[in-house]
Parts: C-alpha cells; sequence; structure tokens
C-alpha cells in the first residue's frame, strides 16, 4: 500500500530546530519545565539536528510547549523516563538512518520494509497495551518524538500504517497542535494530502500481516538490540543484510502448517473484521451450508482454557457452557485478555479461529469445543491467524487438520435460530437480524460507533412468533455491557461516528427536559435569570488566564477553518463558559447596586477527553446547566453555593431516586481556580463505585481579581465581587440508569419518566380493538386531565407480549392491561415495573389511585436505593481495613488529617491501588475502562460523624481533623 503527497523533507540543518536548541538552553524555558522530560526532549532534538525535517520540527516545538503545560511529565518515574528514552533510541536507530538518505532511495524495499517493521512493532504494541500513548496514559516526549519521526519515514517511503497508530499519531498531533497552534504541524499536511479512499484504506485495512507473534521486546524497553537476528527482532535496523528484511513477508505459519500436513483448503483475501457479526456483514457467503465461524477463548482459574468455535448463528452463553461441558466445581470463565492471546494462541484480538490451535505450543493446555452445526456444513470458513483472510475446508478437513494436531475436540450442541436445535438453557435463541418494522432497536444497535454494543442483541421468540429483544448482558454478569444495552434497547442513546459523541433520542432528552423544568423553576425561586453566551471563545480569552486553563488546555477543541481557507486565529469550542462571561461581568458590574448578578446558562459544551467515553457519564460533548453569581459579600455567595447545592440534592434524590452525599471537596480534588468545591456524590452498586454528581463552587474573589470584576460599595470604596459557579450536567441521567436499572431493561422513577402510565389492551378474538379503543381512551383522557404522563399503545401490528416488553425495556413505571374480563368488570390490572408487582383496579377513581401509586413508587425505588448505598458506606479507622473494604465496592469514610499534609492524599491513591493489584495478582490496571482501582477522595462530607479527640488519621497517623469519604470513582 502506498500513499500520495509525501510531506518534503528538508535536508541540512533546519534551523526551527536550532531556534528550538536555543530556546532549551534559555533558562527561562527550562526552569518552567522541571523534571527530567525536557532533558530527554533536548537530548532527542540534538540527536535529531541535521536529520530534521519541517515536521519534527514543529512538532518539536509543539512538544516542549505541551509537555511544560503538563504537570504529569514532572512525575514521570524512572521506569517511565527509561521506556521514553528507549523508544526514542529505537526509533532513532530503524528511523533515522532512512531520513538520512537521499529521496530516491527512500521507497527503496531495504528502507520501505525497515519502516514497514517499525510501523508494525508501533501498531502491536499499541494494540497489546491499548494504550493511548507509548508511555502510561499521558502524552510524553517519546510520543512526539517517535511519532514526528515515524510520520516523516512513512511519508517518505510511501509506507502505510495501522489504525492505531493512525489513531495515537492524530491524537499526538492535535495535543500538540492545541498546545502550540501557531506552528502548522506538517502532519496534519501529510494527512491532508491523503485522499480520503486513502484514508479509508489506512484504517481499515493493517499495514502488514499480523500473523507474527508480538515482538518480545513489546514488554520490556522496546530498544532493538542491534545484532539481533530478525525472527526475535522484527525490527531490524536498516544496516541489516536483505534476507533479514525478506523475513516474514507473504509468510503464513498456519498456511503453511495446512500445506505442510496435506489439509485440502483454499484461501481468499476479504476485508478485515474484527467480530463474526462484522464479518458476516463484509464477507457473505453464497452457500447456504457454508459458515464463518465464532471463536471465544476463556479462560478459568480452575479448569483452565478453552477454545469455542461455533457457527456464527448459534449463541454461547457463558453461564451455561460450564454445565454443558459439564465442569465440577466453582465455574469461572472468563473471556482471554489480549496477553493471554498473544502468549498462548499467537494470536491479536479478532484474529482467532480453529486454526489457532496449529501456532499452540502444547495443545494439552487447551480445551477446544466446537459446535456440532459446523460439523454439519458443507465448509467452514475461518482465519489463518489474521482477519483480513479466511481458509475454507470441510468439516473433514477440519476433523483431519486437528487429528495431525492431536487435538480431540469436545463436540457440543449450540442453540441455533434452526426449528429443533437444541437451545442452551436460560437463554433464547440468536436468530438472523430482524426485520427493520418489527425490530428497531436492533437496527440502532447495529449502527457502528465507538464503544458501540459489541453484543449481538439476543431475541426471544414469543408465543406468536413475532420477535422481541432482550438484553444479551445481565447487570451483575457485565455490567459496562448490560448499561449499552439498556441505554440502546431502550431508545435513549444512539450511536454516532464519532468517538465520545452520541445521539441523545426524544426517550432521554425529555428526561432532561423534565431535569431542566424542574431546576428552572427552582433557580427562579432564588432570582437566578437564564442567559445564554457564544458558544466559541478567542484564544486570547481563552489563555488570558494561564491558571484556570492549565492542565485543561489539551481538552480544548479549536476550529481552525472555514471553508477551505484557514482562520486568521484559532478559536476555541467552549469547555465552560467562564473566560466568555466574566469580561461581560466586569462590564457590567460597577456599583454594590448592581449586585448579586445571579446568571445561568443552558448549554453544550465540548472537552476532548482522552479516556475512554461513556454514554452520559463521560462524552466529548455534553449538556448542562452553568450558573454563575458574582455577590457584594463572601457570606452571600456561600449561600448561593448551598442552596444551589441543595437544588442538585433534589435533582438527584427527588426527582431520579438516587441518594446523594453533600459534602466538600479536599484540596487535591476542589476546582483549582476557586476558593472551595462543594459536591454531591452518587454510588453505583453494579460497578461498586462512586461518581460526582454535580458541584457548587464558592469562587471566593480569585476570578474577580483575574478579570477585574470590581464594585464600588456603599462608602465608595473599589471591592472585588465574591463569585460561585455550579454545574450540572447529563451525566444525572447515566447515574440514574445505572442505579435503578434490572435485567430486563431501564426502570424509571416516575418523576423522570417521559411516560408514567402506559395502557395496553389485551387484543385478541375475545376483544377486537374497536371494543377496546373506547375504554381506554376515557382512562387515557381522565389520566392526562390530571397531569400523568401517559400513552394508550393501540397500535395493532404488535401483539401485547410484544407491548410489555417494549414498555418495560423503556422503563415506564406502571403499565395499565386492558383485557375482555376488565372491561366486563369495569376494573384494570396495573403491573408496576420496578417490582413486578400486579393489582386490579376500578377506572372509577383510578386517576387518584395512580396519583398515590405514583408517589409510593418513587418514595420506594429511593428507599432500595438508599439501603442498597447506605449499606456500603464503612467506617474504617487504620489503614490495615481499608484496601479489603474497598474491594468488597464500598466507600469508606475514614478519620483524616487533612489541611496541609494534602501529600498524604496521594500516597493513599498509589498505595491502594497497588495493594488492591497485588489483592488480584494483576501486574496492571486496564487502561481501557478509564476507571481506577485506586481510591480517591469523594468529599468530606458535611455530616460528620463525632471525632472523638485525639483520634488519627488512618493513613498518616497525624492528628485527625474530620471524616474523609473515600471510594473508587468514575
Ligand atoms: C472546571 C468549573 C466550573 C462552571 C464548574 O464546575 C461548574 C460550571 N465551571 C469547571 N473546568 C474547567 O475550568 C475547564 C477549563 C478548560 Cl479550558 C477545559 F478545557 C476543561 C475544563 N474542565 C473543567
Amino acid at each position: 500500500m502506498s500513499l500520495h503527497g509525501t510531506v518534503p523533507v528538508l535536508k541540512g540543518i533546519d534551523h526551527t530546530v536550532l531556534e528550538l536548541v536555543a530556546a532549551l538552553n534559555d533558562s527561562a524555558v527550562t526552569a518552567s519545565e522541571g523534571g527530567t522530560t525536557p532533558a530527554l526532549v533536548k537530548k532527542t532534538v540534538n540527536a535529531f539536528t541535521g536529520v530534521s525535517s519541517q515536521q519534527t520540527a514543529s512538532s518539536l516545538a509543539g512538544c516542549v510547549r505541551l509537555l511544560s503545560s503538563s504537570t504529569n511529565a514532572q512525575d514521570s518515574s524512572a521506569e517511565a523516563v527509561a521506556l521514553q528514552d528507549s523508544w526514542m533510541q529505537s526509533a532513532e536507530q530503524s528511523l533515522l538512518p532512512v531520513l538520512r538518505t537521499d529521496k530516491a532511495d527512500a521507497t527503496s524495499a531495504l528502507f520501505q520494509s525497515a519502516v514497514a517493521d517499525f510501523a508494525t512493532k508501533i501498531e502491536e504494541y499499541l494494540f497489546a497495551k491499548d494504550q493511548t500513548f507509548l508511555v502510561g496514559d499521558t502524552v510524553t516526549a517519546a510520543d512526539v518524538v517517535v511519532g514526528s519521526v515515524l510520520a516523516a519515514a512513512c511519508s517518505l517511503c510511501k509506507v502505510a500504517v495501522g489504525q492505531q497508530t493512525m489513531r495515537w499519531l492524530q491524537t499526538v498531533d492535535r495535543m500538540c497542535q492545541s498546545c502550540c497552534p501557531q506552528q502548522a504541524t506538517a502532519w496534519m499536511e501529510w494527512m491532508e494530502h491523503v485522499s480520503l479512499d486513502e484514508k479509508q484504506a489506512v484504517l481499515e485495512k493493517p499495514a502488514v500481516a499480523v500473523a507474527t507473534p508480538l515482538p518480545a521486546v513489546v514488554k520490556a524497553a522496546p530498544v532493538v538490540p542491534k545484532a539481533a537476528p530478525a525472527a526475535t527482532a522484527p525490527v531490524s535496523a536498516p544496516s541489516g543484510s536483505t534476507s533479514d528484511i525478506a523475513a516474514n513477508v507473504g509468510d503464513n505459519a498456519i498456511l503453511k502448517l495446512l500445506a505442510k500436513l496435506g489439509v485440502e483448503h483454499t484461501v481468499y483475501d476479504h476485508a478485515a473484521s474484527m467480530t463474526a457479526e462484522e464479518l458476516v456483514v463484509n464477507v457473505p457467503l453464497t452457500n447456504a451450508k457454508d459458515s464463518h465461524t465464532k471463536n471465544l477463548f476463556f479462560k478459568d482459574k480452575k479448569h483452565g482454557m478453552f477454545l469455542v468455535t461455533v457457527a456464527t448463528d448459534s449463541t454461547v452463553n457463558t453461564k451455561d457452557l460450564g454445565k454443558l461441558l459439564q465442569l465440577p466445581g466453582k465455574v469461572n470463565l472468563r473471556l482471554a485478555d489480549t496477553a493471554l492471546l498473544d502468549s498462548v494462541l499467537h494470536v491479536k484480538p479478532g484474529c482467532v479461529g480453529p486454526l489457532s490451535m496449529g501456532l499452540v505450543q502444547d495443545v494439552t493446555q487447551i480445551k477446544m469445543v466446537l459446535d456440532k452445526a459446523l460439523l454439519t456444513k458443507d465448509h467452514i470458513h475461518s482465519h489463518p491467524a489474521r482477519n483480513d483472510q479466511s481458509v475454507v475446508m470441510t468439516p473433514t478437513a477440519m476433523k483431519q487438520f486437528l487429528k495431525e494436531l492431536k487435538v480431540e475436540p469436545i463436540v457440543l450442541e449450540f442453540g441455533s435460530a434452526d426449528a429443533g436445535a437444541v437451545t442452551l438453557p436460560g437463554k433464547a435463541p440468536a436468530n438472523r437480524p430482524p426485520e427493520a418494522k418489527t425490530a428497531k432497536p436492533a437496527a440502532a444497535a447495529k449502527k457502528k460507533g465507538d464503544a458501540k454494543p459489541t453484543t449481538n442483541i439476543n431475541k426471544k421468540t414469543s408465543e406468536k412468533g413475532q420477535t422481541l429483544l432482550a438484553l444479551q448482558w445481565k447487570k451483575e454478569e457485565n455490567f459496562a455491557q448490560w448499561y449499552t444495552d439498556v441505554i440502546v434497547l431502550s431508545e435513549m442513546i444512539s450511536y454516532y461516528d464519532i468517538s465520545g459523541c452520541y445521539i441523545l433520542r426524544p426517550w432521554s432528552y425529555k428526561m432532561w427536559e423534565l431535569i431542566q423544568e424542574w431546576f428552572n423553576a427552582e433557580i427562579q425561586e432564588l432570582d437566578v435569570e437564564n442567559a445564554y453566551f457564544p458558544l466559541f471563545v478567542s484564544q486570547d480569552r481563552l489563555e488570558k488566564e494561564k491558571d484556570h486553563v492549565a492542565g485543561f488546555a489539551p481538552e480544548v477543541a479549536w476550529v481552525t477553518r472555514s471553508g477551505e481557507g484557514e482562520l486568521a486565529k484559532p478559536i476555541a469550542v467552549r469547555p465552560t463558559s467562564e473566560t466568555i462571561m466574566y469580561p461581560a461581568y466586569s462590564d457590567w458590574i460597577k456599583s454594590h447596586r448592581d449586585l448579586p448578578l445571579k446568571l445561568n446558562q443552558w448549554s453544550n459544551v465540548v472537552r476532548w477527553e482522552f479516556k475512554y467515553p461513556t454514554p452520559f457519564l463521560r462524552t466529548r460533548e455534553f449538556l448542562w446547566q452553568e450558573g454563575h453569581t458574582a455577590h457584594s459579600t463572601f457570606e452571600e455567595a456561600n449561600e448561593t453555593v448551598l442552596q444551589v447545592l441543595d437544588l442538585y440534592r433534589g435533582v438527584y434524590e427527588d426527582l431520579l431516586a438516587v441518594p446523594v452525599i453533600k459534602g466538600f471537596k479536599t484540596e487535591k480534588e476542589k476546582f483549582a481556580g476557586g476558593y472551595r468545591t462543594t459536591t454531591v456524590e452518587a454510588y453505583i452498586a453494579g460497578s461498586g463505585r462512586a461518581i460526582q454528581g454535580a458541584t457548587s463552587h464558592h469562587l471566593g474573589q480569585n476570578f474577580g481579581k483575574m478579570f477585574d470584576i470590581k464594585f464600588q460599595d456603599e462608602k465608595g470604596e473599589s471591592q472585588v465581587a465574591w463569585q460561585t459557579s455550579w454545574g450540572l450536567t447529563t451525566r444525572t441521567i447515566g447515574v440514574m440508569v445505572m442505579v435503578h436499572g434490572d435485567d430486563v431493561g431501564l426502570v424509571l422513577p416516575p418523576r423522570i419518566a417521559p411516560l408514567q402510565v402506559v395502557i395496553v389492551p389485551i387484543i385478541s378474538k375475545k376483544l377486537k380493538s374497536e371494543d377496546a379503543d373506547p375504554y381506554c381512551l376515557d382512562i387515557l383522557a381522565d389520566l392526562k386531565k390530571i397531569g400523568i404522563r401517559t400513552k394508550y399503545d393501540d397500535r395493532t401490528m404488535y401483539n401485547p407480549g410484544w407491548k410489555y416488553n417494549h414498555w418495560e425495556q423503556k422503563g415506564v413505571p406502571v403499565r395499565i392491561e386492558v383485557g375482555p374480563r376488565d372491561m366486563e368488570q369495569k376494573s384494570v390490572r396495573l403491573v408496576v415495573r420496578h417490582d413486578g408487582s400486579k393489582e386490579d383496579f376500578a377506572v372509577n377513581g383510578l386517576g387518584a389511585v395512580l396519583k398515590d401509586k405514583l408517589v409510593e413508587i418513587q418514595a420506594t425505588m429511593f428507599a432500595k436505593a438508599k439501603i442498597a448505598r447506605d449499606s456500603h458506606v464503612v467506617k474504617v479507622i487504620d489503614w490495615k481495613g481499608f484496601v479489603p473494604e474497598l474491594e468488597k465496592n464500598n466507600l469508606v469514610l475514614t478519620p483524616w488529617c487533612g489541611g496541609e499534609n494534602e501529600e498524604w492524599e496521594e500516597w493513599v491513591k498509589k498505595t491502594s491501588r497497588e495493594e488492591s493489584l497485588k489483592a488480584r495478582g494483576a501486574e496492571e490496571e486496564d487502561e481501557k475502562t478509564a476507571t481506577s482501582v485506586a481510591a480517591k477522595t469523594l468529599c468530606i462530607p458535611f455530616d460528620q460523624p463525632e471525632l472523638p479527640a485525639g483520634t488519627k488519621c488512618f493513613a498518616s497517623g497525624l492528628e485527625a481533623s474530620c471524616w474523609v469519604l473515600w471510594g473508587r470513582s468514575y
């Protein structure tokens, strides 16, 4: 694969680099940077002088600025620095010789292969680690330097990079640009030059065959030993012999093995497909009696490893698999992680297949489970350890292959859509994708997105043969997948093709409107007025107050172009509106008579996060309200802070039925620009994690001073205004879903439910819709009249069972069923969503009954959630008990030294992480989840238990000053 539009590589000394070196020598710059990272940058800049291209130079400039503004860069451990260093050395050894050549030579096989090897190594490393950056989860010099050089080399040699690498390059580039926007980085140009189609090709196809095992160097330092043979060091410096470079090209160990064993087969290429679902779509099979395979590689602590291969229309239920395999004792089958796939099967995720057994060293380690249905096919199509190729063979050939390897597969029947097939107990069979008309949610779920529902949404078949969709995951089984299922199936969210952005469908948007309605009414009582400020902020304004923006810079999204032309100055999209609003406050506020000024705005904001996004909880664009007030006294501001905090409690507890804990943030966790932060903290039992619900800040006079917000007091003296700010986001909705949802789907507290009651007529031979309609419409009118959000589901294309399921998944608190007998008796049946209870009531007086019922449901749901939360709050007074309580998913209240002893907070975070990982026998955290096992302070609760004199801090042993609440959090 080749790319056009290469960026010119300047030979000779590039003077931007020289300028940079000079800048680094400049004491002012060096001092502001601190730490060891700038030294590394400097070393590398020096090493690269003389070969640098425009792009390395400008990116390095961005790098220096980026690193100097990043606090993380300063506390990098010796290990991290060594890793950075070794990446840079590796790039230097492998790529710099390429950049030093004449352009004409660059496309020679020798150089292309060296660059491609390096690109593969990066791709595999990023893939295996599932990491955004080369070292840990923050950008470092290594990212910028290695990235720059790699981009230059790839563009020079016309070598393509893989998907992970492309994302990494784009991310680092964006970060550099946001720190150093004046420098148009040449990476961007490089990417611009590449036409869209080619970009697509780069993104969709891995650069090189992925069949080779990951290099051993991936886990240790990535430096390539110069003398190492190509087999153990896939990245060879271009000084190696041509035979080094020829290694692994067009060479697939599995295909070789099939040939050697004389197993009859054919091979074909296709679009890379990560999952069986994708494969079925990308590579439709013309023969209905052929099948692709779906493969799962499990590990069970007690029972060992299992490779399960089934036909694509069979369903595998992990829970029941243990029973089916008749495994004795406790069974805990877990899907293998990338590392295990790598070390045992020698494949990457998405490339597993029955043929993988051919790469396994000791086949007795793995039990292979084969779907009986596969053995009845004409042909089996499966991957030769790479997912852009398939091998076609008959079941007999497959059996022969396995026999040669001395693998004896366990053949089991798995459920499928075909009539008469054996179905695993407990789970419904998977069918072909349902018709769009009867199964809209499936279509929604199939849409591609980032963290998209990878689950193939399961279907239940009702007695009438109509298809219903059901959650694929149980809340306790896999909380994250369950959550995704719930929000898609309930039609709250649709995925979108920009990572971290989601469509809020009417069902969830209505919830936001209900929150707005309530909150607006409440703040009106506080004399707060709504206003609207612009979406955009100029660079000068945003960056005027460095302290405020410090640390947030990488999250700012910039607009740099209109149509084809560059803007003279880039403008930022608001991540929050202080810098937009406060200059106006400064203009408006002159005298004490202009105070208090209390404004609120409802808007969207954009924060370009790099952590794993979660719908509602962490998204790149989100909706919120931000309130900003200015007062003439500290006390008045303080009163506002607390009034608003209580409104936030009201949103959570009274509307969403989610209990929260009010408190102060510690110095470490507060909004750094302000004086004091108050918060409401919620608890999500399903994941055992705490989550910040909303914050209300006392800003003191900090922003007043920064933005010159001053007023003349009664005595005519100039004073700085006292300010507050407070925000509540659509995160609220996600928390509610997580707290109340169950294995059927969403469960809505009545006050937040878009529909509170749904009326479903039980249409049958005995009851025609013409007869049910008047009866139900009367009820509908009655309920609507008294303000109950009600719908009459009179759709004739769905049967009652389908409707029950549909509205249950959407969480409607009460269902009214109307059957022929109900009509005779002038009654209805009420079914309550959250507990499934059923009760009959007379139609007469139903409105009043329902009003009470909804109030009761709201209260019961809150009480239930509060009991669940309370049972997870424990007190611990010494370190010994701390981590074990966290491990039990508890929030932990401890005596705390606080105050100036801030460093102990970091100590607890670090030590709790280490101890938790040790207890789990894990070395590293799963970075993808963006949630950590480390404990953080949630708040210093307003409601303080008694603290007997002489109580010591549980961590430092110093005198305790208060109780603080800890937890693992989102
Ligand atoms: C902090 C503080 C504050 C008004 C609230 O919490 C409530 C409503 N704002 C927000 N914060 C930032 O200041 C910030 C700034 C930039 Cl430039 C950014 F990119 C992200 C930010 N995130 C949070």
